[in-house]
């Protein structure tokens, strides 16, 4: 899907709302397909999925513009896809091949292109954090009229590199806009047994910034708090802590069944299926017919079947070029 993600503006036009319903396809068509793959045994590593959780990335990076960078977790193939990674890019990088975005070193929980606006995704817990407030005084110190967006899940507010970032970037005005996707589990962890404070957009008081808490399973609220805080952070005000409360529908990795959950919360939460919503809300508003809905399905199902047949064939990185494009000390 070549189409470009929306300008920011002051009010989402029709063509930019069916363009975030039908990122967010890409991203939970994506996962599902991911998910088999795995199951077949045709994808090494492991996966930490994202289904439930598009109206957050979607939402959130429908906002930026070129020249902006998102930093992303464990989890990131949504933000990838929302961002704008290529999806064969992204499936080969999955498949470990020399085409991936990152050359196939990276797998699945370190996905990135710079040239797309996504730093490579860190996957220990609250690792991003002082990278994105390292890259927007880096926006700041050159004059650079660009924000940073990173995400992060609710467990990384309990690690000491959040609150020193955040602090960090607080007092220096820095442009970037914390996403906390409070998924309400770190693994197995409920939330309310390792944080006291009701929501995480509470933590803001502590730093003097804003904090704002939205319902992420819905697109357009999320985007306009997003656009909310980019506004903020691109007229120089300073960063936001964006909470964004969502749910994912997958067990925490590939291995984790999600026993530790009720069937009831997760059925409750299946009803507020964001992609499903969004599909409601643009039929009765008469912006998407059902034809519409079938016809956008199987393009993606077209172009990400062509992914995987392309990552398939791609070669693997060569044995004398493991150590380009790698850090070594
Ligand atoms: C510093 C660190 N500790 C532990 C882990 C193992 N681990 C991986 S994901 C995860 C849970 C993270 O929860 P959260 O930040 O809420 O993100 P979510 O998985 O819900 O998206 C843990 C404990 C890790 N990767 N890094």
């Amino acid at each position: 899907m070549s189409e470009p993600l929306p300008d920011s503006e002051a009010k989402l036009t029709t063509q930019q709302r069916v363009v975030m319903y039908r990122r967010m396809l890409l991203c939970r068509m994506f996962e599902e397909r991911v998910y088999y793959l795995f199951l077949e045994g045709r994808l090494p590593g492991t996966i930490h999925q994202s289904q439930g959780q598009e109206a957050s990335a979607v939402g959130v990076c429908s906002v930026l513009r070129s020249g902006d960078m998102i930093t992303s977790t464990h989890r990131p193939h949504s933000h990838a896809i929302a961002r704008g990674v290529p999806v064969t890019s992204l499936m080969a990088e999955l498949f470990a091949k020399d085409t991936g975005c990152c050359r196939g070193k990276g797998g699945s929980m370190h996905v990135g292109d710079r040239d797309a606006g996504m730093l490579p995704a860190i996957a220990i817990v609250g690792g991003g954090i002082p990278l994105a407030s390292g890259y927007a005084l880096a926006f700041k110190y050159l004059k650079q009229p660009n924000i940073v967006a990173c995400f992060f899940g609710e467990g990384a507010t309990n690690i000491g590199a959040f609150h020193e970032a955040v602090n960090m970037a607080a007092i220096w005005d820095l442009p970037v806009v914390f996403v906390c996707e409070n998924n309400k589990y770190a693994a197995s962890t409920a939330v309310e047994k390792v944080m006291k404070v009701k929501h995480v957009s509470e933590r803001a008081q502590a730093y003097g910034i804003p904090g704002e808490t939205v319902d992420g399973n819905d697109v357009e609220i999320t985007y306009y708090a997003m656009q909310r805080a980019a506004e903020r952070a691109r007229a120089g005000k300073g960063p936001t802590l964006l909470e964004i409360e969502t749910y994912r529908f997958a067990g925490h990795s590939r291995s984790d069944p999600g026993h530790y959950r009720a069937a009831e919360e997760v059925a409750s939460w299946k009803e507020r299926d964001p992609i499903a919503r969004y599909e409601k809300q643009l039929s009765t508003e008469a912006l998407i017919t059902p034809e519409d809905m079938a016809g956008f399905k199987a393009a993606i199902d077209r172009e990400l079947e062509e992914a995987i047949h392309l990552a398939e064939r791609d070669p693997s990185p060569k044995p004398e070029d493991c150590l380009s494009d790698v850090f070594v000390s």
